[in-house]
């Protein structure tokens, strides 16, 4: 993530600003779709299978001591995630919630890290302090008898994909073939009325017919639209990709172009969504190639005060950019025939890196081939070890009709990283996967 370009989001309030450093790792993140459980009485559950009530105790016995003595002033109220807050509960939920303890490695702990390597309010000496709330946390989560062994269950889990090549690698994999341009680079390949407002503040430079009052609507063909002429240089010719932009709409009177590239067909109308006042990834509408050599996209005004800060080109149609572009979304794809004895299957899992700590996985699907398979209670692996506070796929108990593929469950699921994008490989591990 590159935390400068999110500030481009017009963050101007002090408000927004504290949100943006302190509670959430991703503004932009809907905060919602975290799942994490929660008992019928509100309480967080710690770890799959294991009882919140006794959790709570534990934890009041433990971390809470260590957070009410030396860290109150600022997480009992006023900052998050409120691990000393006067009421227990909600500082024995702020820690799991926002994944701040880790049980299977305290040490990996965010609690212990931020005192241990970033000298974090410590109370003593830094190394000592981090070794209490290693202890504390150890302590905590030796106090969680789980129902169910998290690879209990009637089944096994040595059904395991391959690891993935490191997530940097995937992702470099991916972006490979993306081209990014920005609107000041096409400054001069500009005809009026369209132009380049420069960087400013928190938003970056972007290209615009400013409104005039006149809101037509115009043609794909209209002469007097406004037109800016991207340059974009690709090495091996790309078919198939698809076309990105940084886009921001002041209002739905400012939220369209006309786009193509190196004057291929006709000219598509590329309207995108509401990005209240914010520069945002949007897709244009369509498949794009690009020739070996130069390239030129042409963007021409439909509706003024749309506005277009860059343009990117992804040879993979299901890369979802954000940030400066290549921090986006990939998608991780994991070949079954191994474990099914039959080519044909696979999994596949959609990865963000979501903050500094933690990735986010969602889409996660079942592709068949000529037979229906029966999956149940899946186990992501980082690094091939298994964190049961990673249980969000556990309950998957599906049929998967041969022949297409099928959502395997509509959870995002916030995963620790460990050592990195640079360093961690995902894999997958199921209680049962067979033909049926
Ligand atoms: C003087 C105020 C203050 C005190 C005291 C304080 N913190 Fe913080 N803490 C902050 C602020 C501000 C942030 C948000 C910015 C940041 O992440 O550093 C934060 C964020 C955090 C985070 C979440 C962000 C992350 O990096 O994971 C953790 C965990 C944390 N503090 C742990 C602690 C612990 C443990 C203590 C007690 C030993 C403590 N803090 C005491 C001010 C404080
Ligand atoms: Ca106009
Ligand atoms: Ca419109
Ligand atoms: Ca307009």
């Amino acid at each position: 993530m590159t935390p400068g370009f999110f500030k481009w989001s017009v963050a101007t309030s002090l408000m927004t600003l504290a949100m943006l450093f302190t509670q959430c790792g991703k503004p932009f993140a809907t905060k919602g779709d975290l799942i994490y459980s929660v008992d019928g009485s509100g309480l967080a559950v710690p770890l799959e299978g294991a009882d919140p009530k006794t959790s709570l105790e534990a934890f009041e016995q433990t971390v809470y001591l260590v957070t009410r003595q030396n860290c109150t002033s600022c997480h009992g109220n006023s900052q998050t995630p409120l691990h000393a807050n006067s009421d227990s509960t909600v500082a024995h939920n702020s820690l799991l919630s926002q994944y701040k303890v880790n049980f299977t490695n305290p040490s990996q702990s965010r609690m212990v890290k931020k005192i241990k390597d970033e000298g974090h309010n410590c109370w003593s000496n830094c190394a000592a302090d981090a070794q209490e709330m290693q202890d504390a946390i150890a302590d905590w989560g030796s106090r969680l008898s789980q129902t169910t062994p998290p690879t209990g269950g009637g089944g096994n889990f040595t059904k395991k994909t391959a690891q993935s090549r490191t997530i940097l690698a995937e992702r470099q994999a991916v972006t490979a073939g993306t081209v990014i341009i920005t609107a000041q680079s096409a400054s001069a390949m500009l005809t009026a009325p369209m132009i380049l407002r420069p960087a400013s503040g928190n938003d970056p430079a972007y290209i615009e017919v400013p409104n005039d009052g006149n809101d037509a609507t115009l043609a794909n063909n209209d002469g007097t639209a406004g037109v800016a002429n991207f340059t974009i240089s690709s090495t091996v010719a790309r078919a198939n990709g698809a076309l990105w932009g940084l886009v921001s709409s002041p209002s739905a009177s400012d939220d369209s172009f006309h786009v193509r590239i190196n004057n291929a067909g006709n000219f598509p109308a590329w309207t995108y969504p509401a990005t209240n006042g914010l520069f945002k990834w949007s897709r244009v509408t369509g498949n794009f190639n690009l020739n070996a050599g130069a390239n030129t996209v042409q963007v021409r005004e439909r509706e003024d005060g749309a506005q277009l800060a860059m343009i990117l080109f992804t040879p993979d149609q299901s890369f979802v950019p954000a940030g400066a572009g290549t921090a986006g979304t990939i998608t991780l794809r994991y070949p079954l025939d191994a474990i099914l004895g039959e080519a044909g299957a696979s999994l596949e899992v959609k990865i963000e890196d979501y903050d500094a700590f933690s990735y986010r996985l969602s889409g996660l699907r079942l592709n068949t081939g000529s037979k229906s398979v029966y999956i149940k209670n899946i186990h992501v692996l980082v690094n091939n070890t298994y964190n049961p506070q990673h249980s969000n796929y556990t309950l998957v108990d599906q049929m998967v009709p041969m022949g297409g593929g099928m959502a395997l469950s509509p959870s995002n699921m916030i995963v620790l990283k460990e050592g990195g994008e640079a360093v961690d490989r995902l894999s997958f591990s199921f209680e049962f996967l067979e033909f049926r």
